[in-house]
């Protein structure tokens, strides 16, 4: 067995762990508190105060957390309020500087022995900063001689040498400008961060209801007779989701949690801004918790199918026969697939009481109207578009797709990914979208697909790529497999990161580096026509206006579309084909939006709809039943159940995300939700599992992992006992990572296999 070298990360947690039970309830005035201490502890008062009654508002700035749409009617004076937001604004506008004194006090390897927390809480980025070859030091660096640095490397190979990484909050204009000169300098290797995230629900909806994006609007959450959750901790990633699932139980709505953990957001909520449900104590969410095994979503998804064809057989009315016949194609397949699916075997691969599925089949034949939201519990699975694809099955049986409080519902992660999409970061954009953006620009762009995130990692890993730029993120931290991403890294010539704070991707670098310090969604955008406004695109296709309203911390700072501008001056001077006046957009944002217009579908009127209060809608064929597929039909699929198997000593480990993290960005040590204090470096492992190995609460744990013959492994975790399927293991995101193989991904979507890792578990 070939061992994989080992990058250590710094342990985040250095004081001792506390456990304690986790709760039953999310929210309510703990949030509140948790969220004025870390506005306290990391904001100068005033400014926190100024910018967080802005968050979310009409004419204000969208949060820099999650992609969940704002009400259209009732918004609360103090904010959509939101925990983690609060954070997300406070680890924004933090008093902290990460200056250029900053990096002329420690060097590379100083910074590399500091924690992803220390690293993250150093502050914000002020200048441009320059990492010679052979220097141990970044240093303070003029814009245009960093541009200059990028323009003679990137000049130097072929384009395709080249890669550009966006991280999802990237906003509409600046997205748009990037993948503009990126496409004009000559490549489309432009991977994203959603590559690992919903890459799958792109998939798996395309190829079914013929958009990669849901079918539902805020309105259709509230009034759905029954919404089911898979793979999703919303009183987390999306705490503002948790006021839509509460309106939809105050209108009579049932809902249905599938999740191998007990996550307390999806059993209780108390709404913080309602004065008379904090009296009553909040409500109860989830009618049915369905505790399903890591990666028997689709074995369950199977099972449900089984009972409800049972049901209509024996009683009929449960198929909605006339949509299925004027709307989709394949259902009898889908039937014969269902009808040669083994019950048992779908019950035990589930990991759930059959009493339970019976029940939720129950449920799903008694409720009309049905949701179904998803994230990375699904979409990080070999099988990931497998079991989105189970999913739109479910919902076409009953006809829940294109009517009110009914269809397909991926909950995006990063406030922008959507839109980033929608304006062409993508390494296999479609002919349309090249032919006009050529038109709008006199450019001829690259036809030949780029790389995806994972790609793009081997294409560095074999040297095929040298320079490796990145419009936010923490490439490194956020990739699988850390040892063979940071090897690659390392292989570059040069690597750029766009940053709001110091990451450990800036320390894990080419031979030369460069970090180009931007203004964030909170800060005001001055440019020659005045103040700028950007526009974003959220979870549900709404698409609207993000104002900052905090003067940029330093003048030093330039605005994303401005460094694009900067950067594309410098790489395309003196390149005939390429004739566009960056300067001209930078002026006025407007102009930006003018042309995303001409070249993106669906932007009709942009500068006006978009000044509209609230924004507009995106056109979405699956909401309106237009499904825009080969036959123009809603396609059923057939889809094989996964190898559940595990060899004996072995476990299924999920990586998750804790309540005190953004991604790679460490709030804070605790997962107040989970019962965990001061610790990151853990596993949650079931009860009888420790016993039978022989585990207490708080060992000492080394992890391996397993693939194809290569070993991986993390070292000195602690034991957490907790309520977790037997053969089932959790721990955190990123800290996990150097656990994920590089060559284990999703079929189709490419998408790491984050949520599920072959390890076995040695006691130190
Ligand atoms: N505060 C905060 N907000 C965020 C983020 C953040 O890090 N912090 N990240 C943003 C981003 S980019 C994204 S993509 C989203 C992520 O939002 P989520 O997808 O909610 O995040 P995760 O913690 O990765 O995991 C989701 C859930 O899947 C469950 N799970 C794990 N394996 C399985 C499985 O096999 N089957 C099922 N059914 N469930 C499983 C886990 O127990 C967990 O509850 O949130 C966004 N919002
Ligand atoms: N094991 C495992 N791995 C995962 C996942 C998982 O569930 N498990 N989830 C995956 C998912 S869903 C995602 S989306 C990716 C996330 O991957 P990324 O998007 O690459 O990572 P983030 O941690 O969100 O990026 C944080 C950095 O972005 C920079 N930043 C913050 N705000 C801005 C801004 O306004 N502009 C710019 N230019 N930079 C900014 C800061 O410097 C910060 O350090 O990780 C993936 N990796
Ligand atoms: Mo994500």
């Amino acid at each position: 067995m070939k061992e994989k070298e080992i990058q250590h990360r710094p342990p985040n947690s250095t004081k001792s762990l506390t456990i304690k039970n986790a709760p039953t309830k999310s929210v309510g005035m703990p949030a509140v508190v948790e969220s004025m201490k870390h506005m306290r502890k990391y904001m100068d008062m005033p400014k926190a105060l100024q910018a967080s009654l802005k968050m979310n508002q009409k004419g204000g700035f969208d949060c820099p957390g999650c992609a969940w749409p704002d009400p259209d009617d009732e918004r609360s004076p103090i904010g959509e309020y939101c925990e983690n937001g609060i954070k997300a604004l406070a680890e924004e506008a933090t008093k902290f500087r990460a200056n250029p004194d900053f990096f002329l006090k420690h060097t590379i390897a100083e910074l590399s022995a500091m924690s992803d927390f220390e690293l993250g809480k150093s502050g914000r980025l002020t200048q441009p900063m320059y990492l010679a070859e052979g220097d141990d030091h970044y240093r303070a660096i003029e814009w245009e001689k960093a541009f200059g640095i990028i323009a003679k490397q990137l000049n130097q190979i072929d384009p395709n040498e080249a890669i550009f990484y966006t991280s999802g909050r990237t906003s509409n204009e600046a997205a748009f400008l990037y993948q503009l000169f990126v496409r004009a300098y000559g490549t489309n290797n432009l991977p994203d961060c959603s590559n690992m995230c919903h890459e799958s629900s792109g998939t798996a909806l395309s190829q079914t209801l013929g958009i990669g994006k849901g079918s539902v609007t805020l309105e259709d959450i509230h009034q759905a007779d029954l919404i089911m959750v898979m793979g999703q901790n919303p009183g987390t990633n999306h705490p503002r989701m948790l006021s839509a699932l509460e309106k939809n139980k105050l209108n009579g709505g049932k809902i249905i949690a599938v999740n191998p953990l007990k996550e307390a957001g999806l059993v209780h909520y108390t709404n913080p801004q309602k004065v008379s449900r904090m009296l009553m104590g909040g409500v109860d969410l989830t009618d049915l918790y369905l505790p399903i095994k890591i990666n028997g979503d689709l074995a369950f998804l199977k099972a449900l199918m089984i009972l409800l064809l049972e049901k209509e057989k024996t009683s009929g009315g449960i198929f909605d026969k006339a949509f299925i016949d004027q709307y989709t194609s394949g259902y009898q397949e889908l039937i014969a697939d269902i009808e040669k699916a083994d019950f048992n075997t779908c019950v035990s691969d589930s990991g759930l009481v059959e009493a339970d599925i019976r029940k939720a089949a129950d449920m799903i034949a008694e409720n009309k109207n049905m949701i179904i939201c998803w994230a990375m519990g699904i979409t990080q699975h070999t099988n990931g578009v497998d079991t989105i694809k189970e999913i739109v099955n479910l919902l076409l049986l009953r006809g829940s797709v294109g009517k009110k409080g009914a269809g397909t519902c991926p909950v995006r992660g990063h406030s922008n990914v959507q839109g980033d999409r929608t304006m062409g970061i993508f390494e296999r954009m479609p002919e349309s979208f090249h032919e006009k953006l050529d038109t709008a620009f006199g450019i001829v762009s690259p036809r030949e697909h780029g790389y995806g995130t994972v790609h793009a990692i081997e294409a560095m890993h074999e040297k095929k790529a040298k320079v490796f730029f990145a419009m936010g993120g923490n490439f490194l931290s956020a990739a699988p497999d850390t040892d063979y991403t940071a090897k690659g890294l390392r292989n570059c010539n040069l690597t750029i990161h766009v940053s709001t704070k110091p990451n450990r991707s800036h320390l894990v670098h080419g031979k030369e580096a460069i970090i180009l310090p931007c203004i964030g969604r909170s800060e005001m955008d001055m440019q020659e026509s005045g103040y700028q406004f950007v526009t974003v695109e959220n979870s549900m296709g709404v698409v609207h206006s993000s104002k900052g309203v905090l003067s940029p911390l330093a003048s030093t700072l330039k605005s994303e579309p401005a460094i694009v501008a900067g950067l594309a001056k410098a790489v395309l001077k003196g390149n005939e084909k390429v004739n566009i006046d960056w300067d001209y957009y930078i002026a006025d944002y407007d102009r930006i939006r003018s042309k995303i217009e001409e070249v993106v579908s669906g932007f009709e009127k942009y500068n006006e709809r978009v000044r509209e209060k609230g924004g507009f809608h995106l056109p979405n064929g699956a909401r309106v039943r237009n499904f825009k597929t080969s036959n123009n039909k809603a396609q059923f699929s057939v889809n094989p159940l996964p190898d559940l198997t595990i060899p004996e000593g072995h476990y299924y480990l999920t990586t998750v995300r804790s309540h005190d993290q953004y991604n790679t960005t460490i709030y804070g040590l605790d997962d107040r939700y989970r019962g965990i204090k001061n610790g990151r470096e853990i596993i949650f492992m079931n009860k009888n599992d420790m016993n039978e190995v022989g585990l207490k609460a708080q060992d000492l744990v080394n992890i391996h992992s397993y693939f194809k013959g290569e070993k991986r492994s993390v070292f000195n975790f602690k034991i957490v006992p907790y309520d977790i399927p037997s053969g089932n293991l959790a721990c955190y995101f990123p800290e996990g990572n150097p656990l994920v193989p590089i060559g284990s991904v999703a079929r189709e979507s490419l998408t790491p296999t984050s949520k599920k890792i072959l390890v076995t578990v040695e006691k130190l």
